[in-house]
C-alpha cells in the first residue's frame, strides 16, 4: 500500500493532531511501503532550530523509526514547511519531493502536489509564493534571530487565515479549472493528488475527452485526519485509490 497525506499543520498548540499523527505513522508501519506527505504536515517551520522543538519530539521520532523500519517516506513542502532542509529530512530518512512530481507505479500514473501552484487567480498569494522561494530572501529571514522568525511567521499566517475565510477571496482561494486542465494535459492526463485548499473532494473531470481524477486531501483536525490509500492488488480498478480517515 501507497500511503498520501497532506495538511496535518502539526503544532504545539495541537497535541491532539499530533497524536493522531503518531497513529496514521504506526498504520503506515504495519501497512504501508511508502508514505507521500504532500505539504503543511508542520503549520510552521521557520529553520532547522526548528528540529529542537520539543512538540515534535514524538513525530520525529515516529519518522526515524518508520523508515528504519523500510518504509519510504516523502516530504513535499506546502507553502507553510517550505523551509524544512533536505539535511533536516535525512536526519529523519525521510527523501525530500520536488512540487509536482510525477509518481509512475506499475500500472498507474499520479501527479502529486501541494496544491498551491494551482491557485493562480490568487494573484497576490502566487507573488507572495515567489517571493518567499527566492533563495535570496529565504538566505534573509534565516539570518534574522530565531525568535524574530517566529514572530514573522505568526504574523504570516495570521494574515492568510484572515483570506481564506473571507467571502470575497473564498472562490480566488481554490484551484483554478483552467490551470488544472493545463496541468492534465501536460502530464498526460494522469490522476492528480494535492491538498492545500482544506476542500476535499474527488472530482472527475474531462480533458480533451479523456477521464481526469483529482483527488483534493483534506486538512486534520484534532477530531479528524485523512489519508488517501493505493492498494495496487485491489480486483476492481475503482477500489485501488481510497478514502481514509483516523
Ligand atoms: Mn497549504
Amino acid at each position: 500500500m501507497i500511503f498520501f497525506a497532506s495538511d496535518v499543520h502539526l503544532s504545539s498548540d495541537t497535541p491532539a493532531i499530533t497524536a493522531r499523527f503518531l497513529g496514521f505513522l504506526e498504520c503506515a508501519r504495519r501497512e504501508a511501503a511508502a508514505v507521500y506527505l504532500l505539504g503543511d504536515i508542520f503549520e510552521a517551520w521557520v529553520g532547522d532550530e526548528d528540529l529542537k522543538r520539543r512538540a515534535y519530539q514524538p513525530v520525529f521520532k515516529a519518522l526515524r523509526e518508520l523508515t528504519e523500519a523500510g518504509v519510504a517516506v516523502y516530504f513535499m513542502a506546502g507553502n507553510r514547511d517550505f523551509l524544512v532542509s533536505d539535511q533536516a529530512l535525512a536526519k529523519l530518512g525521510v527523501h525530500p519531493l520536488p512540487d509536482p512530481y510525477v509518481l509512475s507505479l506499475p500500472n498507474w500514473q499520479f501527479v502529486l502536489t501541494h496544491g498551491d501552484l494551482y491557485c493562480t487567480d490568487d494573484v497576490a498569494y502566487q507573488r507572495y509564493r515567489a517571493m518567499v522561494h527566492d533563495p535570496k530572501i529565504q538566505t534573509k529571514f534565516l539570518n534574522y534571530p530565531y525568535w524574530v522568525r517566529r514572530i514573522i511567521a505568526r504574523w504570516l499566517r495570521w494574515k492568510s487565515e484572515g483570506r481564506r475565510y473571507n467571502a470575497e477571496t473564498l472562490a480566488m482561494t481554490d484551484v483554478s479549472e483552467a490551470t488544472v486542465e493545463d496541468e492534465a494535459r501536460r502530464f498526460g492526463y494522469a490522476t492528480i493528488i494535492h491538498g492545500h485548499t482544506h476542500r476535499p473532494a474527488t472530482h472527475d473531470l474531462i480533458v480533451d475527452g479523456i477521464h481526469v481524477e483529482r483527488w483534493v486531501l483534506a486538512d486534520w483536525s484534532s477530531e479528524r485526519g485523512e489519508y488517501l490509500a493505493w492498494d495496487e492488488h485491489a480486483e476492481a480498478e475503482d477500489a485501488r485509490l481510497t478514502r481514509h480517515t483516523i
